[in-house]
């Protein structure tokens, strides 16, 4: 009887413990958001760009793209900027983010908090109506290590060891934090005269989809290896190992794996992408340029990366970290308005 009533004493004092940790831990996240470098960057001065801005070049070429229908032909204009990025614009649209409840529940709910294990108590992917009114220019690849490189000298020596030296060069820059991403665009803004950002999630998600219903652009087949550089079926980065069948054990250079319907590469797989948008629970309304909510604690990522597992595969795949987190999967590609 004694043994129980201590047993049960632990148990309380454990549970007890955990909620006090989960509360501070929820509470020092919010703190992030009063840090001057987790914010959006200030308006920028765009008295010291050049004007007009740099012409970029553009080429119409035939790619192989991955379909629902499988691989088909397809048309991308890909423009051409000043460090050899290429680009493509995004014509406006309505479609449905995030998923339907029964996929939701396969997937599992990401914490509504970002990080950590996953919960039951957020509608990380409540399915919802959004509209994009504008057009928007956005990376037709990852930011690569090389057009990082450009920007920070010194990021090379942060560079995973799959990433080392020159062969490393052609793959998707990680880790960056997110501030780092938005001083990136800030910096080839400056450069080129263009309004570079980080794409919102709606915007990311809608290029993702590139006008596909399916869980994702490629059709319903999420262990469909030579689709994108993802994980297998225990996508642990331990287990990753062994799944490497497809010749990348990690990240692979940008662009190894076909594009989706409208050109963009690696969408789905490689490295995370950091987009623009505080990570918060959806709402089950309909929204007209959605930006995400005016403050958190987490940044949304998107599309999956090189080591996830085959059940979280998916177009609508989004997760939240704290800006300045930058693991071995945090990478992006940038946004750039149409002016
Ligand atoms: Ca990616």
């Amino acid at each position: 009887m004694r043994i129980a009533s201590r047993f049960a004493a632990c148990l309380i004092f454990a549970g007890a413990m955990y909620l006090l940790i989960d509360r501070v831990n929820f509470w020092y996240r919010q703190q992030w958001h009063f840090d001057p470098t987790m914010q959006d960057l200030p308006p920028a001065d765009r008295s010291r760009w050049p004007s007009p801005p740099l012409a970029w070049t553009n080429e119409t070429v035939e790619v192989q793209a991955a379909t629902p229908e499988g691989m088909k032909p397809a048309k991308a204009t890909y423009y051409i900027n000043s460090i050899g990025m290429k680009l493509v614009r995004v014509e406006p649209g309505r479609f449905l983010m995030g998923l339907p409840d029964d996929l939701t529940n396969s997937i599992g709910p990401r914490n509504p908090r970002g990080g950590g294990p996953e919960r039951q108590d957020g509608p990380m992917y409540l399915q919802h109506q959004v509209t994009l009114t504008k057009p928007y220019i956005i990376g037709a690849f990852e930011v690569s290590n090389k057009q990082f490189d450009l920007y920070d000298t010194q990021h090379k020596h942060r560079r995973p060891f799959y990433q080392q030296g020159s062969d490393g060069d052609n793959h998707p820059v990680q880790p960056v934090t997110w501030q780092e991403a938005q001083l990136f665009c800030r910096w080839l803004s400056e450069k080129e005269g263009h309004l570079y950002s980080l794409p919102t999630e709606a915007q990311w998600e809608w290029a993702c989809r590139a006008g596909t219903t399916n869980r994702t652009y490629w059709g319903d087949d999420v262990e469909d290896r030579t689709k994108a550089n993802i994980g297998g079926p225990n996508g642990s980065e331990k287990t990753h190992l062994h799944w490497a069948d497809d010749g990348y054990e990690y990240t692979a250079p940008i662009g190894s794996y076909p594009p989706n319907p409208w050109g963009l590469y690696d969408m789905i797989g490689n490295a995370r992408e950091w987009v623009a948008d505080w990570y918060a629970p959806f709402r089950r309304d309909a929204v007209v340029d959605p930006v995400g909510p005016p403050r958190g604690g987490c940044r949304s990522n998107k599309g999956d990366g090189w080591m996830h597992p085959f059940h979280r595969i998916t177009s609508a795949y989004r997760d939240g970290d704290a800006p300045h987190d930058a693991k071995d999967i945090h990478g992006f590609r940038v946004g750039c308005a149409v002016e």
